[in-house]
């Protein structure tokens, strides 16, 4: 251990009030895993944790890889005040006779799982076994998109947001119709107020339903205990000639102000300051069924999600968290979805996102990498000779019930055949671009004792996430 690691585990000890000396020679790892909602993060971390405690599907992480894992164990969790991941309830859920995806979930929650492993080397078996303790923590990536509001005034914000919504006039339509009724000069009017937020919330929902990804602020979607608060009761309005002092518009100005100070700093400096390592999870496969109005949308919430990761750039996150996060992970998740010959497309075409999105915020940042995988694996491969041809096919069952094989479609080799649509405008894919993604049921269980979970490259996700200090 560098002296830096060991002035870094002094100061986490006294951060970590109640966890004690004894971490100062059991290192903790805190590992965020995020995405946007139904990325699949629950199931990530589900299969994960039930993959690190029966490592036998983990073969990027076993001896042959230099793995030296001889224990794993779940502990209880340091932080007092943030709900425990529902692990048992989650893996219960996908591995009941009639399996079912866990439920959607809408704050931060964290478990904590603790490696014990053999030290290397030929003194190795002398010196004993060391105990890596990773914290793995859940949180909306939604919160992310908020950071970019930081900089900006509820002017400013109120005239973004009213013109973004302008292009998005038919999910945009009724909230923008309510709101032209709505003297934004006039005295405020508390159930005025709940109107036009709750008008502006089902947009948000909307735009989120319709495959967008970059709808902030990230808890109108998901508020949390926040819900019905004031802080959340604002919504975009254009600025009157001399705004009142009692009026609708500076209420709105002073909550969206609030929102600021006291919903996305405290997130910053409570919990995504003390992150080490992270991983993004990314539903690449969603968007593109979504169509072109989608990927753009999420590239540009990639890009957003990236400043995050950048402290050193960004002067108010710099105050907030003071810290880089060493390694950063973005996966596609689901390729379960298609064949593993698109895999090596699916990657691609997550990497060029990235590449835009990181020349986007100028990045200098942490170590990243892309990777597709599934975290539960709903389907089976399958070739079918057709008119001479292989057909590459994915078998699995359907939420309603039915066995199918089936062909999403292909993934373009170069990725810019999406990604240029996208930037373009364009409404839909051009000839010869069609997806048709099914959702399947999880898998049913097998007839052997269940070991770990089926998963796509979830090792190699853990080997690039922890396999440098095991
Ligand atoms: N086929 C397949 N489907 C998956 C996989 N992971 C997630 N899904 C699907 O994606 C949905 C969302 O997964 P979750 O893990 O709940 O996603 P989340 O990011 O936690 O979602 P929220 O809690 O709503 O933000 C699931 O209900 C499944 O339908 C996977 O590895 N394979
Ligand atoms: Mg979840």
């Amino acid at each position: 251990m560098g002296l830096t690691d060991i002035a870094d585990q002094i100061t986490r000890v006294i951060d970590d009030t109640g966890t004690g000396a004894k971490e100062l020679f059991e290192p903790v790892l805190r590992v965020g895993v995020t995405g946007l909602s139904r990325a699949g993060k629950t199931v990530f971390i589900t299969s994960l944790i039930a993959n690190l405690l029966d490592r036998t599907r983990l073969p990027a992480l076993g001896p042959r890889a230099g793995g030296q894992i001889v224990n794993a164990f779940l502990q209880p969790q340091p932080d007092e005040t943030i709900p425990r991941f529902a692990y048992e309830a989650h893996l219960q859920a996908l591995q009941a006779p009639a399996p079912f995806w866990p439920e959607s979930t809408s704050s931060i929650s964290q478990l904590r799982l603790s490696l014990r492993s053999k030290r290397g080397g030929v003194l190795g078996g002398l010196r004993g076994r060391r105990t890596l303790h990773i914290d793995i923590i859940d949180y909306p990536g939604e919160w992310l998109l908020d950071l970019p509001l930081l900089r900006l005034s509820y002017a400013a914000w109120s005239a973004q947001e009213l013109e973004k919504a302008q292009a998005r006039h038919t999910l945009s339509h009724d909230w923008l119709e309510k709101a032209k009724g709505v003297d934004a000069g006039a005295k405020l009017d508390e159930p005025q107020a709940l109107m036009l937020a709750e008008a502006y919330t089902d947009y948000l929902h909307a735009a989120r339903g319709a495959g967008f990804s970059n709808c902030a602020p990230g808890r109108f979607l998901l508020p949390g205990d926040l819900k019905g608060s004031p802080v959340l009761t604002f919504a975009p309005l254009p600025r009157p000639e001399k705004p009142r002092r009692d009026g609708l518009y500076r209420a709105f100005e002073h909550r969206f102000n609030a929102y600021k100070k006291q919903v996305i700093k405290p997130f910053y400096r409570n919990h995504f300051a003390r992150i080490d390592r992270q991983i993004v999870l990314v539903d690449a496969l969603g968007a593109i069924d979504n169509g072109p109005p989608a990927v753009e949308d999420l590239r540009q919430a990639l890009s957003a999600i990236l400043t995050s990761f950048r402290p050193g750039k960004n002067h108010i996150l710099s105050r907030l968290t003071g810290k880089k996060v060493e390694k950063i992970l973005f996966a596609a998740s689901k390729a379960d979805h298609i064949h593993h010959s698109q895999h090596p497309h699916l990657t691609g075409f997550l990497q060029a996102l990235l590449r835009e999105a990181k020349d986007a915020a100028s990045w200098k940042g942490a170590d990243t990498h892309a990777l597709s995988l599934a975290a539960l694996r709903a389907t089976v491969e399958q070739n079918v000779k057709h008119e001479g041809a292989t057909l590459e096919l994915v078998r699995g069952t359907l939420q309603d019930g039915r066995e199918v094989a089936l062909h999403p479609g292909d993934l373009p080799e170069n990725p810019e055949r999406l990604l240029a649509p996208a930037r373009q405008g364009a409404a839909d894919w051009p000839e010869g671009i069609s997806y048709d993604l099914p959702e399947f049921a999880p898998p049913k269980p097998g007839e052997k004792a269940p070991h770990g979970l089926a998963h796509i490259r979830m090792d190699q996700a853990a080997a690039f996430l922890l396999g440098d200090r095991l």
